[in-house]
């Protein structure tokens, strides 16, 4: 599938623009079933689905109501030019997505070498025409030229071809991190942006310094007209940032997590909120945030405040094997109008009443999503054990959130023996990434986890429901699934 961006979507669309409509009209008339069967029609089941309406929102970029899967694949070699990158982009439907061909976005002509395009994904509806949009960065390295590109979604999905955003300032790096939420509440989704290298004038050398860059989203966003104003300048590195309302106000916050040159090279966590100006803050103190390198938002404990969960990663030196194990937490912290409340919660892989990974997993958290997997309103958090990239051994957890927040009860546990996976041995680094999308329109979300070696991405129900697809890229070794949306 190396067709131009238009033509293969345009291929596409003539096969199923027809089910597309029709599937439409047959779940609106079914959706009072479905809901029955989730949970009793009480009003807080009600206002469960309107909430995974609202979250699939950000996902759906044909307005079908099903959430569509974006998957990085940067190294991939485009038009001869090596490590250039794309994205391919699998649509859902009332069965979900299939294993079948994908949309495929890429620079086409405009490839550069190793810009590592679909490193960073980002999606949400910056022109609000009511269908999601994709953001999708190149951001290179050091060395190179980067940008951030956006495709404008409609009924047909992802279409228009790509827009590139202006940059902020001389910088390399722009686009490391991305994150998309309303931060001035005007129904037009704003984008948070990284920038890793600046040009330094006076030693006429790019220098390693992380920003946060914010522009509003606008129909002129369409042009590539960008506003950059700077939220956090100047730090060494900018670990990770996730956008999310944790003040429950209906404006978006900001959370981010970075590292300054402080002796104690500890990291820190700031939020800044959300408002009709758009972001102020940070709100409150910073937080100690050691070596996180992950994070997300979602309303655990169902009081209307989104709640902060973050990766940590920790090692202890095990005198046996003589090495460092990498053990690894996560993090909760529970929004309130005034911002995150401590005390945190942490969970480790041997907190109380977690099922068991595989004997010798290390790695809890090494990457992390929230959703809600069971459909009753609670977000729920997938949660990573894997030691590094090319790990055999690997689990991907599955902790569900309620009245009281995150819990052991009723959790779970997958890896490559689990139902439906292959269980073959020679297979690496399971999880390297996972995302929750609720991509056949249930209310409950997909489990989605991607694999290193042999790349591929599966999708899973862990709710029992759906069949488990494996979706395979055409070739091997091109980071397939390094990043899912
Ligand atoms: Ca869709
Ligand atoms: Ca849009
Ligand atoms: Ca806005
Ligand atoms: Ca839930």
């Amino acid at each position: 599938m190396r067709l131009p961006l238009l033509g293969i979507f345009t291929a596409y669309l003539l096969l199923t623009t027809a089910a597309v409509a029709c599937t439409a009209e047959h779940r609106t008339a079914d959706a009072p079933a479905t809901a029955a069967t989730a949970a009793p029609a009480t009003a807080s089941a009600v206002a469960a689905r309107e909430r995974a309406r609202e979250r699939t929102k950000a996902h759906d970029f044909n307005g079908d109501g099903y959430a569509d899967l974006v998957i990085g694949v940067p190294q991939a070699t485009v038009n001869g030019v090596p490590q250039a990158g794309r994205v391919e982009v699998a649509y859902g439907s009332a069965s979900g997505v299939t294993a079948g061909p994908r949309q495929i976005i890429s620079r086409e002509s405009r490839a550069a070498k190793e810009e590592g395009f679909g490193k960073a994904l980002a999606s949400g509806d910056l022109d609000h025409d009511g269908y999601a949009d994709l953001v999708i960065a190149a951001p290179g390295d050091d060395e190179r030229a980067s940008s951030v590109v956006i495709v404008f979604g409609s009924a047909q999905g992802l279409s228009g071809g790509l827009v590139e955003l202006e940059q902020p300032r001389k910088a390399r790096g722009f686009g490391d991190r991305l994150a998309v939420g309303d931060f001035d509440g005007d129904g037009f989704d704003d984008l948070a942006v990284t920038t890793h290298y600046a040009w330094d004038t006076a030693e006429s050398t790019w220098e390693t310094t992380g920003t946060v860059w914010v522009t509003t989203g606008s129909r002129d966003i369409r042009t590539g007209k960008a506003g950059w104003k700077a939220v956090l300048r100047d730090v060494d590195v900018i670990a990770d940032l996730t956008a999310g309302d944790i003040t429950g106000d209906g404006y978006s916050d900001l959370a981010v997590f970075y590292a300054e040159d402080d002796p104690a090279d500890e990291g820190s966590g700031a939020v800044y909120r959300g408002s009709p100006q758009g972001l102020t803050g940070p709100l409150g103190e910073t937080f100690p945030g050691w070596d996180v390198r992950h994070l997300a938002i979602g309303d655990l404990d169902g009081d209307g405040y989104g709640d902060l969960v973050n990766e940590s990663a920790f090692d202890e030196y095990d005198w046996y094997d003589e090495r460092e194990r990498e053990l690894g937490a996560i993090s909760v912290r529970r929004g309130s109008a005034n911002g995150l409340i401590d005390p945190r919660t942490s969970w480790s892989m041997t907190s109380p009443g977690l099922p068991r990974a595989p004997e010798g997993t290390e790695g809890f958290g090494s990457a992390i999503a929230v959703g809600d997997v069971n459909g009753d309103g609670y977000a729920d958090v997938a949660v990573v054990a894997r030691r590094d990239e090319f790990s055999g051994l690997a689990a991907v957890f599955v902790l569900y959130g309620g009245p009281d927040g995150l819990s052991a009860k009723g959790s779970q546990v997958f890896d490559t023996t689990s139902a439906g996976m292959s269980a073959d041995a020679s297979v690496s680094g399971f999880g390297r990434t996972v995302a929750l999308l609720d991509l056949d329109g249930d209310g409950r979300d997909e489990l989605v986890i991607s694999t290193r070696s042999p790349e591929q991405v599966t999708v899973l129900s862990p709710s029992g429901k759906g069949q488990t697809i494996q979706i395979v890229p055409e070739r091997q070794e091109e980071d397939f699934g390094k990043t899912l949306r």
